[in-house]
């Protein structure tokens, strides 16, 4: 399971407060953590007005760059953010992210095939989020075929099914797992990712939801999330859920993480 670290948003307020204050030494703890905790990459997301999210998102990146050596996830909707942001990253950056909007296909998507980016896949368009897996699936392919188009292989792409909250939707999981599995087997070189917290706004008990969701998508096939990565409860839930699938050859890093005391109770 590939982690991008989701703690770096300026949709939370502590970060928004840090960005704003240009509190340096607030972000690189952060960032510092979640690289300790595993991460595959940082998911870097200035929240700001489209005005100052290239400022504030440069600003992150070289706040973040000194102190972790694991590549960045930029992710905005801003196409020229994305432009100027990845002219500052020291590795090559996973971008967070396309979709069937034309917008994003013009702008975005020349420079993950330019920079060899990996790429996360919105399975929406026009900002519409479809309600059905089928859908889903079709932009899916659309979006599948203007990334070869663009010389971007398969591997490089991560499909994000879209996990919109039970609360309003008692099947937006059920949905999620059937476009998950659907993907696979149509594409099966291409990776699944999701924004596991938006399963659970607006319920009580989120991380039991959140948990529990996890696992079921990795048996629909999901093989990275944007999560909390110092959320113990949710990495012991992980190595538990890769034991359990056959993806943890010998249960070596599932015994590792029990002799390091990954499962044992909290003091
Ligand atoms: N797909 C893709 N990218 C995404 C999302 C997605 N990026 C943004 C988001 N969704 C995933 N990232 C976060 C980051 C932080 C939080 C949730 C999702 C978070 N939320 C607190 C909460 O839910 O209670 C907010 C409170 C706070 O800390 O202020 O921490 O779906 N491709």
């Amino acid at each position: 399971m590939q982690i991008i670290g989701e703690k770096i948003n300026g949709t939370r307020k502590r970060v928004a407060q840090a960005i704003a204050d240009r509190d340096a030494d607030f972000i690189k703890n952060l960032a510092a953590k979640q690289a300790e905790a595993g991460s595959t990459w940082l998911d870097v997301n200035a929240g700001t007005h489209p005005d100052r999210e290239p400022d504030d998102l440069i600003w992150l990146i070289e706040t973040i760059q000194p102190v972790v050596d694991i590549p960045l996830c930029l992710d905005s909707a801003n196409p020229k953010a994305l432009q100027i942001a990845i002219k500052a990253v020291e590795k090559t950056p996973m971008i967070n992210s396309i979709s069937g909007e034309p917008d994003r296909l013009e702008n975005v998507l020349p420079l993950v095939a330019e920079h060899n980016c990996q790429v996360i896949a919105l399975a929406m368009d026009d900002k519409k989020i479809p309600e059905t897996g089928e859908q889903r699936i079709e932009i899916v392919r659309k979006v599948l075929a203007e990334t070869r188009a663009a010389g971007v292989p398969d591997a490089r792409v991560y499909c994000d099914p879209l996990a919109m909250t039970i609360a309003t939707n008692p099947n937006s999981a059920v949905v999620a797992f059937q476009t998950m599995q659907a993907i696979k087997q149509e594409f099966p070189e291409v990776h699944l990712t999701v924004g596991l917290s938006n399963i659970s706004f607006g319920l009580p008990a989120r991380k039991y939801v959140n948990r529990t969701f996890l696992a079921l998508a990795m048996q629909a096939g999901l093989d990275s999330a944007i999560l909390d990565p110092l959320d113990r409860d949710m990495r012991a839930a992980i190595l538990t859920a890769e034991l359990v699938l056959g993806r943890d050859d010998y249960c070596l890093n599932f015994v590792r993480a029990a002799r390091a005391g990954a499962f044992d109770e909290k003091v």
